[in-house]
């Protein structure tokens, strides 16, 4: 199998995270997005990456497919719960990291434009939103405290690495409101996934 990434795509992280804790054999090819013909859009019409392409040639994007992909694919170890509600959960903090890289992009995006052609409102509804969803997480991870030397990682827990890690590089300001989330993320640091998967 082949992943084509970026290094600094959190939603490329999050597949690569998944992908090192599952112990998954997967080529890596980083890929530049300014390039109008860069390979990843041969597999998908959005030209967006992720996209991982199978030994059959197809391809499989977004992020959250791609994972449950490699989960239905590679079941040992489990980054989901098999219990229903607990499996739910899980999702729902994998969307809400989602919207976290979302609105970081939306932030980024509109930061790069010309100063006077920047939306105060854009940046200002983007950066409250990281920061409502940075405060709900950091809940979470008061329940995570021996996530570092776990077995294996949960998806809530790579998918909250992956967002929290790309605020810290686009975004670092919004992060010193929320000490016990970057008590967790240092930690984190420890785990072999995470670091060497640390964006750029
Ligand atoms: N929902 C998608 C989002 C993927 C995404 O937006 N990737 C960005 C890189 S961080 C991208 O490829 N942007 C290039 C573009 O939109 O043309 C996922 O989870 O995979």
């Amino acid at each position: 199998m082949r992943l084509y990434a970026t290094q600094t795509s959190p939603y490329a992280r999050k597949v690569r995270i998944a992908l090192q804790e599952k112990a998954i054999p997967c080529t890596v090819e980083w890929v530049n997005l300014r390039d109008p013909d860069h390979p990843a859009l041969t597999h998908n019409p959005l030209g967006k990456i992720p996209v991982l392409l199978r030994n059959d040639g197809s391809a499989v994007y977004d992020s959250a497919v791609i994972i449950q992909y490699l989960e239905v694919l590679y079941p040992d170890p489990p980054l989901l719960p098999l219990d229903p509600d607990a499996r739910l959960e899980a999702l729902r903090i994998e969307a809400l990291a989602g919207g976290i890289m979302d609105a970081t992009v939306s932030w980024v995006l509109e930061q790069r434009r010309a100063t006077d052609c920047q939306d105060p409102d854009v940046l200002q509804r983007a950066r409250g939103k990281v920061l409502a969803a940075l405060a709900v997480l950091q809940e979470e991870t008061r329940l995570w405290v021996d996530a570092a030397t776990a077995p294996v990682l949960s998806l809530a827990q790579i998918a909250t690495v992956a967002a929290v890690g790309y605020v810290d590089l686009r975004a670092p300001d919004c992060l010193p409101q929320f000490p016990e989330l970057m008590t967790w993320m240092h930690a984190m640091r420890l785990r072999p996934s995470v670091r060497d998967t640390w964006p750029q």
